[in-house]
């Protein structure tokens, strides 16, 4: 038997199962690619079953800033087309324990195999960041964005000024709608404490972490706006990529072009 949700966390839940299928589709998501977590509301106790039986599991380091925060978070090992299918049987809801040493599976009674992301220690390390500075994201994407892994393979793209001229001159939507442009984390082993940190430094400052020769790790208030965000530099970074490959260098917007549309207001 299913945990029954509230109709609010069914409504995010399918939220997150359609920004996973725009990944799979957008062919960002090869294999187990990716992942997504959800900082949630408050679950109401009422929201979970009874007799629920939370299953711990300790984590390898504490994260005390998200002390008893529950989140929904995609599977280790599982696929974000099947996500889009079947999200509950791809990601399970964890609480982190009121120590902020371990985690609770409080979804399918706590009775299940799926377990979460390898990205964990990132997801966590960056949603303890927001907590720390009490912004409002509560969304984090990890995606395989094909032009971000391909641009940086060009040693020249992995350096932050250069890759945000690019990104913000090749449509001008891009430097209207991610205003803080991207940081860049150079490449390391995916999961170690280097990628964690770097991560978070990064994310410090922007929305978005380009993940040098892998993709990019973006936050957002939630899934739809987070998608968004990964949608613009990838369409920028495609356009880049589309005028390179006849051989020629694209003009790209002017230092000044740039500057009128950072003043923009809404
Ligand atoms: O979830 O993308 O970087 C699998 C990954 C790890
Ligand atoms: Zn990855």
């Amino acid at each position: 038997m299913a945990v029954q949700f509230s109709e609010a966390l069914k409504k995010t839940i399918e939220e997150v199962s359609e920004i996973a299928g725009y990944l799979w589709q957008r062919g960002w998501a090869e294999r187990n690619a990716g992942n997504i977590s959800l900082c949630l509301k408050d679950i109401p106790r009422s929201d979970l079953p009874d007799d629920y039986q939370p299953f711990f599991i300790s984590l390898p380091e504490s994260f005390p800033d998200v002390a008893g925060k529950c989140f929904l978070i995609t599977a280790t090992n599982h696929r974000m087309r099947d996500m889009a299918r079947q999200p509950m049987k791809n990601a399970i809801i964890i609480r982190v324990t009121d120590d902020g040493n371990g985690f609770n599976i409080i979804s399918h009674y706590g009775k299940t195999d799926l377990r979460p992301t390898s990205e964990l220690a990132s997801h966590l390390a960056v949603h303890s960041m927001i907590a720390r500075r009490k912004s409002s994201e509560r969304t984090i994407i990890h995606t395989h964005v094909n032009e971000i892994a391909a641009l940086t393979q060009l040693r020249e793209f992995c350096d932050e000024k250069h890759l945000n001229r690019v990104i913000w001159s090749m449509h001008p939507e891009a430097r209207i709608f991610v205003p803080g442009g991207v940081g860049f984390v150079p490449y390391s082993m995916p999961g170690t404490t280097r990628a964690v940190e770097a991560t978070v430094r990064s994310l410090e400052d922007h929305q978005v972490a380009i993940w040098e020769k892998h993709g990019l790790f973006a936050i957002g208030s939630n899934p739809s706006e987070t998608f968004d965000l990964i949608d613009i530099i990838a369409k920028s970074a495609s356009i880049y990529l589309m005028c390179r490959s006849t051989g020629k260098e694209p003009e790209g917007l002017t230092d000044i072009q740039i500057d009128e549309l950072g003043k923009l207001k809404f």
